[in-house]
């Protein structure tokens, strides 16, 4: 990682603090008012033992188009994930924190002819396909490609289909395609699929996973070692929700179907791994109220913040997301009607239509769950509103666990966790004006069951992070 400026690095928040604390002390800070996120990094390293005690047959292969932060990355990497990469771009960035190419699969089953000979430039074989044309894009490009066939399974509630696009059908389209790359001798090593992102179908997986057993059994009549299951992306991320239902349907699919332990079988979560992990506050900077007419009493009334759907919002246009804003404040308990606008100029920037919020004042902020995915990837500065800085923070658990497991280090992390580091930063010879308390000394864990065990821990510490706020409903 270049370590880029300071704030760029990784908070180590004394016992005392937590990431919501720590919202309110830039917010209450007096000099604040850009909207900002705060990164836990300790509910990324939570989702990840969740993972490994619930799937532990599936190797997680991290889709980076989720949130490409490369601290993400880093952080993923350290803890043993793969990356699921959809462009060369992706698979650039992946590389450049150090990852090896056989830790990477180019998710992507329609690639641009450069993106796949960059592929094979730096390495990464292994990359899907659903389509006779891309078949023939690889022979000529890479035909010694790892190929894997995405097949079309759709979740029957999900968050984004996916179906429409991609994944060829099971039955008819799946047996040719293989046939095809036979004859092309080309290498077929497995079989995917995608059900949705932010599935709601659990028994959609069992579907899923039956059908690859059948393409398995046709794939090794036909010559080819099937050795890869790959079942995509689709699992929850937002705080409370549960892996369980999917992690059922699918353990015991993979035991009806897939008993055999030398087949490789991964998965491509994005949204799982962070969108709880980020949560953004944004400031109350305008207001309008609207009358009636008729008596001149106040109908309802339009709050503007400092991030829209040009911002971080993008994700209600383009993921479908239903947002919840929580007054940071304590207020009244006096709820009025009212929606909240971003800050351009467009009608279209709206944030939520219609909810119930006490009494906001210019000034006040408006914190938002669940704001890691599909997010800051497609943020725009459109009408000069800058993207909101990322306040990355993590417990000490998390910092003995990360710090000495690459591509972690020591230098990605600055004791302290008060406002003046975060806006202020702090000298990297550790000289800043900062209490520093007693070293730790815990031996770092090196293995998986140490990074569950670690973390055990974390999980009631994550649980205890609860907002002293108004507790909303969903709205719009
Ligand atoms: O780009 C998209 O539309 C998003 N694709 C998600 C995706 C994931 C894994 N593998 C592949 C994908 O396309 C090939 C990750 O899915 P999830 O985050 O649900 O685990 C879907 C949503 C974008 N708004």
């Amino acid at each position: 990682m270049q370590l880029g400026k300071l704030d760029e690095r990784i908070h180590v928040m004394d016992a005392s603090s937590n990431a919501c604390s720590v919202i309110k002390d830039i917010a209450e800070s007096g000099v604040q008012e850009e909207a900002f996120y705060v990164c836990d990094i300790g509910d990324i390293i939570s989702k990840h033992k969740e993972w490994k005690i619930k799937m532990p047959r599936v190797q997680p292969y991290y889709a980076v188009k989720c949130n490409d932060s490369l601290t993400v990355i880093e952080v993923l990497a350290a803890l043993g994930t793969c990356f699921d990469c959809a462009s060369k771009a992706e698979i650039d960035r992946v590389l450049s924190v150090g990852v090896d190419p056989s830790h990477i699969i180019f998710a992507n089953p329609a690639k641009p002819a450069s993106h796949i000979r960059h592929a094979a430039a730096v390495g990464v074989d292994l990359m899907t396909f659903d389509s006779d044309c891309e078949l023939y894009k690889v022979k000529t490009l890479f035909p010694t490609a790892k190929l894997v066939l995405r097949i079309r399974y759709d979740a029957a509630v999900a968050q984004c289909q996916l179906g429409n696009k991609f994944g060829c059908d099971p039955d008819s389209d799946a047996p040719r395609l293989m046939k095809l790359a036979q004859s092309l001798d080309l290498d077929i090593v497995g079989i995917s699929f995608h059900v949705g992102s932010g599935c709601d179908d659990p028994p959609v997986f069992y579907k899923a996973i039956s059908a690859a057993r059948r393409l398995f059994d046709l794939g090794s009549a036909l010559g080819f070692s099937m050795s890869l299951l790959d079942l995509g992306g689709g699992y929850p991320g937002n705080k409370g929700a549960q892996l369980d239902k999917i992690a059922e349907v699918v353990n015991s699919a993979l035991g009806e179907f897939f008993p055999e332990p030398d087949v490789h079988i991964i998965a491509e979560p994005g949204r799982y791994y962070v969108a709880s992990a980020y949560t953004l506050a944004t400031n109350v900077h305008s207001k309008r109220d609207l009358i009636n007419p008729r008596d001149g009493s106040i109908t309802s009334v339009m709050y503007y913040v400092n991030d829209g759907v040009y911002g971080s919002f993008n994700c209600i246009l383009y993921d479908h997301m239903k947002v919840t804003p929580v007054p940071l404040k304590d207020a009244g308990l006096e709820m009025r009607p009212c929606s909240v606008w971003g800050p351009t100029c467009d009608g279209l920037d709206q944030i939520v239509e219609s909810t119930l919020l006490p009494e906001l004042d210019i000034g006040d902020w408006l914190i938002f769950d669940n704001m890691g995915a599909y997010t800051l990837p497609v943020a725009s500065p459109f009408n000069g509103f800058p993207v909101p800085k990322v306040h990355t923070v993590i417990d000490v658990q998390g910092w003995l666990l990360l710090k000495d497991r690459l591509p972690m280090t020591e230098n990605h992390f600055v004791i302290g966790n008060t406002p003046a580091n975060l806006h202020l930063g702090l000298s990297i010879d550790g000289q800043g004006n900062i209490d520093e308390w007693d070293e730790v000394h815990t031996p770092v864990s090196s293995s998986d069951d140490e990074i569950v065990e670690d973390h055990t821990s974390h999980s009631t510490v994550g649980s205890s992070i609860i907002y002293p706020f108004l507790q909303m409903g969903q709205v719009n």
